[in-house]
């Protein structure tokens, strides 16, 4: 009998069609999933899509969370969040309104199982794995297919065992943990791969480390990270009083790896991922006494009540320096955090403690200074994220964010715990309240449910096909590592996500051109076709459709590049546009912005093309996106294609 490891198992036990065997590495596998879930960001674009696949009802336990977009400055953010609420109602999800959490909090504490799977219209979806779940971030589009009940198609991954040894000393955090599997295994270039963690180091981390390790497998770029289900699992889902979803998970003995990465828990330090990017992930004694001008603390990362408890016990009897803000993950963690006396210890440090959303995470609130300096306990650094262009935001674990505003200087959290040198949390019951969440509505009241839109919510826009010859301009020239912060920024232009049109005409790559999106669209009307091209690592970071949907919307047709990521260039293929790869990446340096291009599109099948560069001759290419994909980028994206089958039936 073949020795199975828990990412093989959980693969198998939710492929579609009862699948008995897995395919190689790099081969197609279709996932059924049991679970989706949306936020507001995402979310309402992704429930635009699923109205307009003819379903009465989600086939998914599906989750909705109104968390990205609280500020609400204005009608637009309260318009969408309504549309979401009467959007759960109507087809059957479970509906979380504002400051109940942030979506991946809210997932793990009431809705996340061993066993299972989920895809979410949120890159850190991957934050379940923790809990022994096969958890997938993907666009929005897709994830509307899953929850009508269509499969997704994945790639095998090959599977890389992080092997766990020790245990971590007090000071050092889970958050320290992952920052140095990123040390290791690099940002970029993991697409192929899923994380599987074992080892005795397992039994010191609960399910909230868990989860934020498998949260920032996405900073790799992984396809997904997991941990098996075991003692911990299921004391955990007894604190949630969810024991009836425990299922023990565990790798057979000899199953194999593709590669083995081993950690020893007691040699990590506290940690901090530079900025930008996580550019360099170093000890904080190496940095220790950087001067600095705000602290967050907060992001579905790691604002669990464990490490925000460890938070309190670091600033109990202490002010803070510097402003600092604290905001917890969901409210269930808020009530915790009160009813042990952490809330007021926060007041008394002088802390702003914030809503239970994702807030500073994403530019929304609590910018840092110009040309400042923020500790920030987020999992993504982009430039310009917080919303300060100029500003520079480290990523450390919350007991050095917490360490660090008290001295008012980056600090080594292990240097503060003489009053608690074992950093001992006061222990106080999990609140469970499902009475919180809009519940799914039985059908038949379901069906009563009037839809309410708001002015700003724009109707999708119908996308033409590829043509036959894409002739046009390369609009932008860019570098390696292109996120989707720079491609479509969130911060002040998150409010603009229910209308692309506007969307993309204020946000597209702004921060890199702002002349962008008025050149885009002028050769557009023109009646050309826009390029991109790039080098590796484009399309990091966030599972935003928009950043696909808003530079289709300003007419590019193709993104030529040394390597995408693999959400993105998946979105790329739903919005009908070309992902493709140099064949010899120097061709990358004969061609310039503004170069006048050429592009034979109807030999797409054989995954080889030719692009012809005015005045400096012909490139070979290569398609980046799969076969399989090739009908849906011809037809113009996946609503596209949906539609002229439906037409077709
Ligand atoms: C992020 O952390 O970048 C976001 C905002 O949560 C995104 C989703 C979005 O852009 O709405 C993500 O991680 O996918
Ligand atoms: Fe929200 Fe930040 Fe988590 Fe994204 S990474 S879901 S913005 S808290």
């Amino acid at each position: 009998m073949t020795a199975f490891n828990v990412a093989q198992k959980i693969l198998l036990a939710n492929a579609a069609g009862g699948l008995k065997q897995l395919p190689e590495p790099g081969q197609p596998l279709e996932i059924q999933f049991t679970h989706t879930l949306y936020q507001d960001a995402t979310g309402t674009a992704a429930a635009l899509a699923f109205e307009k696949m003819g379903v009465d009802r989600v086939k998914t336990t599906s989750v909705i969370v109104v968390d990205h977009k609280t500020l609400q400055v204005g009608y637009i953010d309260g318009d969408d969040h309504r549309y979401l609420e009467t959007f759960s109602k109507k087809y059957g999800c479970w509906f979380s309104r504002g400051g109940l959490g942030i979506c991946h909090s809210v997932f793990l504490e009431d809705f996340a199982a061993p066993g299972k799977s989920v895809i979410g219209s949120d890159s850190h979806t991957t934050n379940a794995g923790g809990m022994g779940m096969l958890a997938l971030g993907a666009g929005g589009t897709d994830v509307s297919f899953a929850m009508a009940g269509t499969s997704y198609k994945i790639s095998m991954p090959n599977v890389v065992q992080v092997n766990l040894t020790g245990a971590l000393h007090p000071g050092v955090l889970a958050k320290d943990v992952i920052l140095n599997v990123l040390k290791v295994i690099g940002i970029k270039g993991n697409k192929d791969i899923c994380l599987e963690y074992t080892g005795p180091g397992l039994k010191s981390l609960n399910v909230t480390d868990r989860a934020t390790i498998c949260n920032m497998g996405t900073e790799a770029g992984v396809a997904f990270s997991i941990f098996p289900s075991d003692d911990i699992t299921k004391a955990y889902l007894e604190g949630r009083k969810r024991a009836g979803d425990f299922k023990p998970l565990a790798a057979d003995a000899g199953a194999s790896y593709s590669r083995t990465v081993e950690i020893n828990l007691s040699d990590l330090q506290p940690t901090i991922a530079l900025y930008p990017r996580l550019k360099g992930m170093e000890p904080v004694s190496k940095h220790a006494g950087m001067p600095i001008d705000a602290v967050f603390i907060g992001s579905c990362t790691n604002s669990n009540y464990e490490n925000l408890a460890r938070v309190g016990e670091l600033l109990r009897g202490k002010k803070v320096k510097v402003d600092t803000a604290i905001a917890p993950g969901s409210q269930a963690i808020a009530r915790q955090l009160a009813a042990a006396g952490y809330l007021e210890i926060f007041y008394a440090a002088g802390v702003r403690v914030m809503e239970n959303a994702c807030s500073a995470c994403i530019g929304q609130g609590f910018s840092p200074p110009s040309n400042g300096v923020m500790l920030s306990t987020a999992n993504r650094n982009f430039e310009g994220r917080s919303g300060t262009e100029t500003a520079a935001v480290h990523l450390v674990s919350p007991v050095t964010a917490a360490a660090s505003a008290v001295t008012g200087v980056l600090t080594d959290p292990r240097d503060l715990l003489a009053d608690n040198p074992d950093l001992v949390i006061k222990l106080v019951p999990p609140v469970v309240d499902m009475d919180a969440y809009v519940k799914p509505l039985p059908p038949a009241e379901a069906a009563k449910v009037v839809m309410r839109y708001g002015p700003d919510i724009a109707p999708l826009p119908t996308l033409d096909p590829l043509p036959a010859k894409l002739a046009g301009e390369v609009m932008l020239k860019l570098g390696n590592e292109i996120t989707t912060d720079h491609i479509q920024p969130a911060g002040k232009y998150l409010s603009l996500r229910s209308n692309a049109d506007e969307y993309a005409k204020q946000a597209t790559f702004v921060q890199v051109d702002k002349t962008f999106s008025a050149r885009a669209a002028a050769v557009r009307d023109a009646g050309g076709h826009g390029f991109i091209v790039a080098g590796d690592g484009y399309g990091m970071g966030s599972s935003r459709e928009h950043a696909g949907l808003c530079p289709r919307i300003l007419g590019i047709r193709a993104i030529i590049a040394k390597g995408f990521e693999r959400i993105h260039l998946a979105n790329l293929a739903n919005f009908g546009i070309l992902g493709l790869t140099f064949e010899n990446p120097a061709d990358l340096e004969r061609i310039q912005q503004g170069a006048k291009v050429s592009l034979d599109t109807s030999g797409l099948e054989s995954g080889q093309l030719k692009l012809v560069v005015e005045g400096v001759g012909d490139m070979p290419l290569k398609l980046a996106q799969g076969k399989e994909d090739i009908p849906m980028i011809r037809a113009g994206g996946a609503l596209s294609l949906f539609a002229s089958q439906m037409k077709a039936a």
